[in-house]
């Protein structure tokens, strides 16, 4: 004996950015970083592809560095910088300031590929950050003079495109209750997502299933209902395949059908 009322949000296309650094400056033949492309997908996994025209490979002497401000707070981090990647020939790690110092720290969801060129991580990891600035440096072990800045100064800014998650539905009827005898309608609804923003339904699906008897499929054209001894109805909201609950659910009773 319950009402669905189905609604979809649209969700917006996942992020892709490139950005791109000077070829053939890099000093003392460090790793010449020449193109990053940063994209993220809905479940917030984000992807680092570095191009670097004189590397086809990193040697045993080289290292590069990606900055991280995840949450875009100067004030957190080392200057700002709260997670850092150090990537070598042969490893790509995740360092986090404790406060004193870059430590290494547990990654579960980090991986290279492409000769550790291309690392993919997921927020969750990067302390759930939806956006963040960034920089790339490269360097020789054998030279600490040799090295190469992505950008040459300050830092570029990846915003994260994510999957809405709804916070709140408010559904209005007309009238608030169904009565017996009168067209029921959906006067309105207001969506909430978790970043604050309202949105609007792009589709609803209404059902309110009376107790016992056959189901009444309703939609928002309105229909009277044909005194059903007792109606609950309520609101979900779906948004892709995800179900929010319920956030309103009443119930009255009315005569018996005819
Ligand atoms: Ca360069
Ligand atoms: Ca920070």
């Amino acid at each position: 004996m319950s009402g669905l009322l189905l609604l979809g949000v649209d969700g917006a296309g996942a992020a892709t950015a490139t950005f791109t650094d000077a070829q053939g400056d890099a000093v003392g033949g460090a790793a010449d970083l020449a193109q990053v492309v940063v994209s993220n997908d809905f479940d917030g996994n984000i992807t680092f592809a570095l191009t670097i025209p004189n590397r086809s490979s990193f040697t045993s002497d080289d290292f590069v560095v990606i900055l991280l401000n995840v949450d875009r707070n100067a004030s957190t981090g080392n200057n700002g910088v709260d997670y850092g990647f150090f990537i070598t020939a042969t490893r790509a790690d995740l360092l986090q300031w404790n406060g004193t110092t870059f430590v290494r720290v547990l990654a579960p969801t980090l991986t290279a590929s492409n000769n550790n060129m291309t690392l993919t991580i997921n927020r969750s990891d990067l302390a759930k950050t939806t956006a963040f600035s960034f920089g790339v440096a490269s360097g020789l072990d054998s030279n600490p003079a040799a090295g190469d800045s992505a950008p040459d100064t300050g830092g570029w800014t990846f915003d994260l495109d994510l999957k809405p998650t709804l916070d709140t539905l408010a559904a209005r009827y007309s009238p608030a209750k169904p009565k017996a005898g009168k067209v029921f309608r959906l006067a309105g609804t207001t969506l909430r997502l978790d970043d604050g923003t309202t949105v609007k339904a792009d589709s609803i699906t209404c059902a309110i299933d009376r107790g016992g008897s056959a189901g009444l499929v309703w939609t928002d054209q309105g229909r009277v209902l044909h005194g059903p001894t007792h109606i609950s109805y309520g609101c979900n909201t779906s948004q892709q395949s995800a179900l929010a609950g319920a956030n309103q659910r009443l119930s009255c009773k009315g005569p018996a059908g005819p």
